[in-house]
């Protein structure tokens, strides 16, 4: 069952330097969790992202010492790759992942913040539907977003999907927003000095699938 908030991110250092080996150890129970959510429509988004996490960690997994954080697997790919960069290795990996990550922690603050939708509470797609727009409906052409329409429509209730974040166990929703909250505070943190990354080094690319 799922572990996600198990498995908190580690708080950032002062210079705000993600850590490759912790990074791939806490994003490596993504896959798991989406399991817990059901339809196999999600089969594809669980491909997708375990490819990302598996490139990235063949690149680290080279080179330990070299590439401690992420920040310096990028600026070797930039130096090894210049004429691909930033469109090649865990470089374009990273880029693909950390907007998933962006799209999950949206939903999860969404859901902290009891944002419903007024006809159906026990629905998500209002947060799902924010969490698209906020992170990856920019980058998705009208078949992937079609996609996500089918992914919409096999989202899980509300009741379930808290369960599936309270490792398959009936608990209090309360009780597991607050973890909620809690897991998001270094989560959030993460994404958002990866996202700033990209932009410092000017690794951000905009174009459509
Ligand atoms: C709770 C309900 C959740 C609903 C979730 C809906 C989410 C949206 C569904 C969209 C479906 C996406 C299916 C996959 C689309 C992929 O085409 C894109 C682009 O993928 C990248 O393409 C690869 O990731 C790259 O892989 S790499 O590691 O080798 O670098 C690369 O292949 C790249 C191609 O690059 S190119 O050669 O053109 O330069 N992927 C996405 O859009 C990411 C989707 C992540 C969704 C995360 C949702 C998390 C749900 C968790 C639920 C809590």
């Amino acid at each position: 069952m799922s572990l996600l908030l198990d498995h908190l991110f580690t708080d950032l250092p002062p210079d705000r330097a993600v850590d490759t080996g912790l990074f791939l150890d806490s994003v490596s129970h993504l896959p798991a969790f989406i399991d817990c959510l059901g339809s196999k429509v999600f089969s594809l988004i669980k491909s997708d992202i375990i490819g990302n996490i598996t490139k990235i960690r063949g690149v680290y997994e080279k080179d330990p010492q070299r590439f401690v954080t992420l920040q310096q697997i990028l600026e070797a790919e930039r130096q090894d790759h210049a004429s691909e960069w930033p469109k090649v290795g865990a470089t374009l990996a990273l880029m693909w992942l950390k907007r998933g990550l962006r799209f999950i922690q949206i939903l999860l603050q969404s859901l902290a913040d009891g944002e419903k939708d007024e006809n159906n509470p026990n629905l998500i797609r209002v947060s799902i539907t924010k969490a698209y727009e906020g992170s990856l409906k920019r980058y998705h052409g009208w078949l992937v977003q079609k996609i996500f329409k089918a992914a919409l429509m096999a989202a899980p209730y509300r009741s379930d999907f808290i369960k599936a974040l309270s490792k398959g166990e009936e608990v209090k929703e309360e009780e597991c927003l607050e973890k909620v909250r809690h897991f998001l505070v270094n989560f959030t943190a993460t994404v958002d000095a990866i996202y700033d990354m990209y932009t410092e080094l000017n690794a951000e690319l905009d174009y459509t699938v």
